[in-house]
């Protein structure tokens, strides 16, 4: 695969401690005008990247797992996304759809109605972040159905604004002292295996019969759920839990949303989680990996509920902006010409055999699940099913330390996620593991 970034080479490599002094001294000069607010991952400031590869401003090259938080799916400087962009830039960077549109908006709505499940009439609607097209998503569907419910799960996560923190489910560090929240949106409990070892159908009967019960039937405009739970812990719901979902959904007269905005766009080795099981949401929400960095999100849905909306009723100045539509229409064509869904299931079967075979020397290691080149572990007191974020902690320190970006996540800490880009390589991803590996032995 030919790269724009050659420079940054392919191999991790540490040269100074991390963070290095440049980046330190950057940090310093941040913490004078950024606001602490802000979250601080891991302090190394980047220069350039390539592929799965991040070269900082010390000279280290760090071995990117966690993809910007599943965005860069495509890998870093993808030289064909990059053209895209500056051809875009060169014509015009902006005019507002709403005002005088053009092509790029209306090819990136054509290819999400190939794309996303389901082979029914589809239109779309962009937006600028995952929260803005969550959000919509919810305004559109009260809209279509005249009803203002919004049933969410535990362990849930749709964004950072204030509808969307309402349907988040966890306090820390997203909702404390941000209220008051928007009503109308009830939570219900999820289907989480590992904890509640019920079945599908068990799980989604256990949340439907609460809906029916608490909100009642009638008055549900939407179900919205990730099909697999992504900053709750790389929740995967039992088998037959979505469809039940999606089917109460259809005989009640509500809309089953899929949030896809961390799971979709060949994460989890389809293009949709949703695909896995066969289910057809009614509406999906997408962003993270469709623009390959590019701020881009949509909505995509039944054209009978997008189309309820009045003229005028949905939009933004930047939403489908030319140079993020330019870039999503080039990450899609680079996504099927290199057939990344399978990428991320080849990439799925080494991590998870990986993972697995540590399980068996690690009591720390509760479970390892997830889909494709979205696989988690949850990390438990040893011989319990307790959360440990003291070891997630650790590992997410050790890795960093050797230069290996991994994330953690779960509504109690307790998670190590890997998102890396689908183009790693294997060695990359060998090299990955081993340090993760040693990190998790580490921290037992
Ligand atoms: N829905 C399923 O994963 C974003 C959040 C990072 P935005 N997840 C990363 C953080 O700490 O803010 C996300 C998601 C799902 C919605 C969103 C929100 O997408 O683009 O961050 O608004």
């Amino acid at each position: 695969m030919s790269v724009s970034n050659e420079a940054v080479g392919s191999v991790r490599k540490v040269v100074t401690a991390i963070p290095g002094p440049k980046s330190q001294a950057m940090h310093d000069r941040r913490h004078k005008v950024v606001s602490k607010g802000v979250s601080q991952g891991l302090p190394i400031y980047i220069d350039k990247a390539d592929g799965a590869i991040l070269l900082d401003i010390d000279g280290n090259r760090i071995l990117d797992l966690g993809s910007g938080i599943a965005v860069t799916s495509i890998g870093h400087a993808v030289p064909e996304v990059a053209k895209a962009i500056s051809d875009q830039a060169n014509d015009f960077l902006h005019t507002c759809f709403m005002v005088t549109p053009y092509e790029s908006y209306i090819e990136v709505c054509e290819l999400l109605a190939e794309l996303t499940p389901g082979d029914h009439a589809k239109t779309s609607a962009l937006f600028n972040s995952g929260a803005e097209a969550v959000e919509n998503a919810i305004k559109i569907s009260r809209h279509a159905t005249g009803r203002q419910a919004v049933v969410v799960f535990d362990h849930a996560y749709h964004g950072r604004t204030n509808l969307t923190m309402a349907l988040t489910a966890k306090n820390m560090p997203y909702k404390d002292k941000f209220g008051p929240f928007a009503p109308e949106i009830y939570r219900v409990p999820m289907s989480y295996p590992f904890h509640d070892g019920l079945g599908g159908k068990e799980a989604a009967e256990r949340a439907l019969r609460m809906v029916e019960a608490q909100v009642g039937a009638n008055n549900v405009a939407a179900i919205i759920i990730e099909p697999i739970q992504g900053e709750g812990g790389f929740i995967v719901p039992a088998e037959g839990f979505l469809p039940a979902l999606s089917e109460w959904c259809k005989s009640n007269g509500a809309v089953f949303i899929a949030d896809e905005i961390q799971s979709g766009f060949c994460r989890t080795g389809d293009w949709f989680a949703s695909n896995h099981e066969g289910v057809v949401p009614d509406m999906v929400t997408t962003a993270k990996g469709l623009a390959g960095g590019m701020p881009l999100a949509a909505v995509t849905g039944r054209a009978d509920l997008m189309n309820a909306v009045h003229e005028g009723g949905l939009g933004g100045t930047y939403g489908g902006n030319p140079v993020a539509a330019a870039a999503a229409v080039a990450v899609i064509k680079f996504m099927k010409s290199q057939n990344l869904p399978a990428k991320a299931r080849h990439i799925g079967e080494v991590v998870t055999k990986h993972l697995s075979d540590l399980q068996k020397e690690v009591r720390t290691i509760g479970e390892v699940r997830g889909r494709g080149a979205m696989i988690a572990i949850e990390l438990v007191e040893p011989g319990t099913k307790n959360p440990n974020a003291g070891a997630a902690k650790a590992i997410v320190k050790y890795c960093n330390e050797q230069g290996v970006i991994a994330l953690s996540c779960g509504t109690y800490g307790n998670v190590i996620r890997l998102l890396p880009p689908l183009v790693i390589t294997d060695e990359q991803l060998a090299d990955g593991l081993s340090v993760l590996g040693d990190a998790i032995r580490a921290a037992q």
